[in-house]
């Protein structure tokens, strides 16, 4: 309404003058305090204008405008988030974890640019939170969007616009026309702490970390619950530009500071290999200094052309890296061990420890994954006992620190009895070449403790992806007897829902058309939801491409399951007993006459016409996406079999660098030599971002 012609009084023509002068006035004192940390007024004065900007608002509706200083409160409340696409993908990055995988990123990038000279190079603190787009179109803030998938997010504009460090309108003229920024949003350590000392005080379940606690905030259909947490944005990188700015990253870095935006004062531009070396051991000196989270640093080549030059592998480009801190430990008491039953009924001790803080980071708890886990580390109730912490990973125990040691000690036992239901448990040691487990499991198939973390997997994103129905819905689901399998999922009505405690008219609607939604899934993702003991998506995926349908795949006998590569004799006898059980049978047919149908998958067979059946391959030299192990495994799951010498009956030799006398043998032989490249192309499968991704 700014720009809106005022025709009436000179005192409304007085009014509307006054508020503009409040919001630049308010727009420039917030980006003093929350950006520059350098108030000139005190909190007092601010909140006196703010209050005067309000009241003209308020009488004058017509003044109201999204990008004045009041909109921060988050009025707005959405049935759901949007998606969107960004413009140009936002990428992920490559972790390293020592000063070599730094050295030899700096060797990769001069080889790639094919120069001898040092790379210059920018580097940054790694901040924990969440990557976030914002679009900016004339100077005013237009959409924010998460990273999402790195090719379509979610639109979270109405929160983002809460955030005091971000600006609503730049302050440069020279802002392009169209301006995408890239940064992180994130909360606090001081922020944090208050923030759940708030929940605790309020019955609510507290963050686990400030990295929980900033998506958490950000995930709010209601953007004023946004407004009332301590949500700070820093921009470390730019989209799309409808006009150039610049060739240098840190120079286009100091542009956009000089916009308005908040740019972490860390950053440290003009760097040999040696600087950065050098910054990354005084960033880990000083991190626990820091007033927030980091988690390693991130190390840019600092010239865009070069960046361009060097461009992206799969989702992360090759123009940077992120150099991960080692974990951090900390020693507590351990109070008492709790006992958790899992999915498939197995019975998982877990420590609750004396709340202590890890890097800044409350841990209370941490598993201790089994039995034999808590004897061979001999954990006992009351020890005092190492934590560590890396990134966001689950904490876990790492060693009693036995000197502590008083002799009150209690040595910790497993229950004979399941601690959810109290039926008596089993004690059963598997092992086979591909699974070995040692679980203590309850065998009651009623269990509530199974059936809540059965539906949960069911729910879940890789499963039937159930909008709406997590870990706490599944509990209130399974205690209100509403469900006493997942397939009862498929009959819940709004009604009945509705008599749930915190569900009104509309979540229950909501929920019911999410489950709707989801009746037609891929039968890959249906045998994954199934929650079949060893069946991971992995298998799943195995399974579904082997027999493509459920009929066949149901009615198959154990040897033929074993027989496929990749699944092996334990995994096939868990899927064969799965379906010869009759209460599974009948769970199965209930969803499908409740309308679920299973899209069918093509057959591998067909799919790539299992390329390598019966014939004999040999490896050479170094490969790049794989270890050994594994291009064996994945030749092996396209029929083919791994022969450690050329002969005459050798169908293919895959050569990587420096192949040796192999190569000539079978140049001599005339067999076909092909690449890595060629390897996975002939499969039918592309070269996994990292090698820890095939095991
Ligand atoms: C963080 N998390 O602090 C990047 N990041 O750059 C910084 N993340 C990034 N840069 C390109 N400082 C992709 C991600």
């Amino acid at each position: 309404m700014e720009n809106s012609p005022l025709d009436s009084t000179s005192e409304m023509d007085a009014a509307y003058q006054r508020t503009l002068w409040l919001r630049r006035e308010l727009h420039r004192h917030n980006h003093l305090y929350h950006v520059l940390d350098n108030p000139e007024i005190s909190d007092a004065e601010y909140d006196r204008m703010m209050q005067e900007l309000l009241s003209l608002e308020n009488t004058y509706p017509q003044f109201q405008s999204a990008d004045s200083p009041t909109a921060r409160v988050g009025s707005s409340m959405l049935d759901a988030f949007e998606s969107t696409q960004h413009s140009l993908p936002m990428l992920s990055l490559d972790n390293a974890f020592s000063e070599q995988d730094i050295i030899e990123f700096d060797s990769r990038v001069k080889k790639y640019l094919q120069i001898q000279s040092d790379i210059v190079y920018t580097a940054e603190p790694k901040l924990d939170g969440l990557a976030v787009e914002l679009v900016y179109e004339e100077g005013k803030l237009t959409m924010a969007s998460t990273r999402g998938d790195g090719l379509t997010g979610e639109v979270i504009t109405a929160n983002i616009r809460t955030i005091r460090s971000v600006p609503l309108l730049l302050h440069a003229d020279a802002a392009p026309a169209r301006l995408e920024v890239r940064g992180e949003v994130f909360i606090e350590k001081k922020g944090f702490q208050r923030l759940n000392h708030m929940r605790m005080m309020e019955n609510q379940p507290l963050f686990a970390n400030p990295r929980n606690a900033a998506a958490g905030s950000l995930r709010q259909l209601d953007a004023s619950v946004t407004a009332s947490r301590p949500l700070v944005m820093n921009i470390y990188g730019v989209g799309y530009l409808s006009e150039f700015i610049t060739h240098s990253h840190w120079d286009m870095l100091c542009r956009l500071k000089s916009m308005g935006f908040k740019i972490n004062p860390l950053i440290r531009p003009h760097l040999n290999l040696h600087q950065v070396l050098d910054f990354y051991r005084e960033l880990g000196e000083n991190r626990s200094q820091l007033p927030y989270e980091i988690d390693g640093m991130v190390i840019k080549v600092d010239d865009l052309r070069l960046q361009e030059s060097l461009g992206i592998k799969s989702r992360s480009p090759r123009w940077a890296i992120a150099w991960k801190f080692p974990a951090i430990q900390a020693t507590t008491r351990v109070i008492s061990i709790d006992v958790q039953v899992g999915r498939t009924g197995v019975l998982t001790p877990v420590a609750i420890l004396e709340p202590v803080s890890v890097g800044g980071v409350t841990v209370s708890r941490a598993t201790l994954h089994n039995e034999e886990e808590v004897e061979r580390k001999d954990i006992r109730i009351s020890d005092t006992v190492f934590v560590e912490r890396a990134g966001d990973v689950i904490p876990k125990v790492v060693k009693v620190v036995t000197e502590k040691r008083t002799g009150n000690e209690i040595p910790f036992q497993m229950p004979t009895t399941c601690p959810a239901c109290g039926s008596l448990v089993n004690r059963l040691r598997l092992e086979a070449s591909d699974v070995s487990e040692v679980a203590v499991r309850c065998v009651n198939t009623r269990c509530p403790a199974q059936l809540k973390e059965n539906i949960r997997h069911f729910a879940s994103k890789t499963a039937f992806d159930i909008d709406g129905l997590g870990s706490r819905l599944a509990d209130q689901l399974v205690e209100s007897g509403l469900l006493k399998s997942y397939a009862d999922i498929f009959q819940l009505t709004a009604e009945q829902l509705e008599q749930l405690d915190r569900m009104g008219k509309k979540s229950a609607k909501n929920l019911v058309a999410a489950i709707s939604k989801c009746r037609q899934i891929p039968f890959n993702r249906f045998l994954y939801g199934l929650g079949i003991r060893h069946v991971g998506e992995n298998t799943a995926d195995i399974l579904a491409r082997k027999w493509g349908n459920l009929d066949t795949l149901m009615n198959q006998p154990v040897e033929a399951l074993a027989d496929i590569a990749g699944i092996g004799p334990v995994i096939a006898e868990s899927i064969y007993s799965f379906f010869q059980n009759s209460g599974n049978r009948d769970v199965v047919q209930r969803m499908l006459e409740d309308g679920v149908q299973i899209l069918s998958m093509p057959l591998s067979e067909t799919e790539t016409g299992n390329i390598f059946n019966g014939k004999s391959l040999v490896l050479t030299g170094t490969l790049h996406h794989f270890t050994r192990t594994q291009a064996k495994k994945l030749i092996e799951s396209a029929g083919g079999k791994v022969s450690g010498s050329i002969s005459r009956s050798t169908a293919y030799l895959v050569a990587g660098d420096a192949p040796g006398s192999k190569l000539e043998a079978a140049r001599k032989l005339g067999i076909d030599i092909i690449d890595e490249s060629r390897l996975l192309e002939l499969i039918g499968v592309s070269a996994p971002d990292d090698s820890s991704t095939l095991q």
